[in-house]
């Protein structure tokens, strides 16, 4: 039986409800106790209740490095304890940076959403803007156009001095006398020609300025004895004549004018008693 062995029989055999002085265990020296340092004999060992001699240096040993590990534990704890609280603070510290940084996040996440929607707003309006004004401009583009082709439609319809306007053309009424071939001529030299007469409007139009006079037209069978063409070398599409007309009496009548109530007489073309009728295009 070794020595802790003892000590569990001892512990098992020990009853303190019986103080006797057989059972309570005092510490007794041995019987060849060995003196202490200072000569007095220390307790280094004790006999048992049953009389056994135990040696206790051990148990404060046991003790000691209870005692020791204890510390060593307890400074462990500490030191993890103020560690962890340090961490803890960390970690408080953290959340309260990251809830600060959170908040101030949310609150520029709000600004830059108003800035957004102000930034929008500006813009859907700049861009209407930008749209009334391209349609005013466009409007205000278009007036001036149709002024200016209202300007140019209104000087295309102005003639020259004494020429009267009809349908984009201008007509100039000599009431002098001249042959035909003169007359031809003076209306060359006006950079017009003797009128080409077209159609019941343009013949109506000319019956309304004669003013009760007779004038040479542009209508002549020089070239070909009964074959009428007109002074653009066109043919005639269109005739007025009076009755009984063309007749070619005479010495032979090869030139063409118009009686005072418009109807037309082939006549001889040296005649000096007619006026004539000029015609040009009006261009702008
Ligand atoms: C004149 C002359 C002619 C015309 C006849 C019509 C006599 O001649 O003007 O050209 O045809 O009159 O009667
Ligand atoms: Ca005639």
């Amino acid at each position: 039986m070794n020595s802790s062995e003892d000590d569990q029989q001892d512990y098992e055999n020990f009853h303190p409800s019986q103080p006797s002085s057989q059972h309570q265990m005092k510490p007794q020296c041995p019987a060849k106790a060995e003196p202490g340092p200072e000569g007095n004999s220390s307790v280094q060992c004790c006999r048992g209740w049953n009389g056994k001699t135990k040696a206790i240096w051990p148990l404060y040993a046991v003790h000691i490095v209870l005692f020791v590990l204890w510390a060593i534990l307890l400074a462990i704890l500490i030191v993890k304890s103020s560690q962890t609280a340090k961490g803890l603070e960390m970690l408080h510290f953290n959340q309260s940076t990251l809830r600060s940084t959170e908040a101030e996040l949310a609150t520029e996440l709000k600004r830059l959403q108003s800035d957004q929607a102000t930034l929008k707003k500006e813009v859907l309006e700049a861009l209407a803007k930008g749209k009334s004004d391209r349609d005013d401009i466009r409007a205000q583009a278009h007036r001036i156009l149709d002024a200016v082709q209202k300007g140019k439609e209104s000087a295309c319809r102005i003639c020259p001095a004494n020429w009267l306007p009809n349908t984009g053309c201008c007509y100039y009424f000599a009431i002098e006398s001249k042959p035909w071939s003169h007359a031809k001529q003076a209306c060359v030299d006006q950079g017009a020609q003797l009128v080409v007469i077209d159609n019941q409007q343009e013949q109506e139009f000319l019956q309304k300025h004669m003013n009760g006079k007779e004038y040479w037209i542009g209508l002549n069978d020089l070239s070909k004895e009964g074959t009428f063409t007109w002074v653009d070398d066109s043919s005639v599409s269109y005739s007025n004549w009076n009755q009984g007309e063309p007749n070619n009496v005479g010495s032979g009548e090869d030139c063409v004018m118009m009686y005072k109530d418009g109807k037309w007489n082939d006549a001889q073309c040296a005649n000096n008693v007619d006026g004539w009728i000029c015609e040009k295009k009006w261009t702008c």
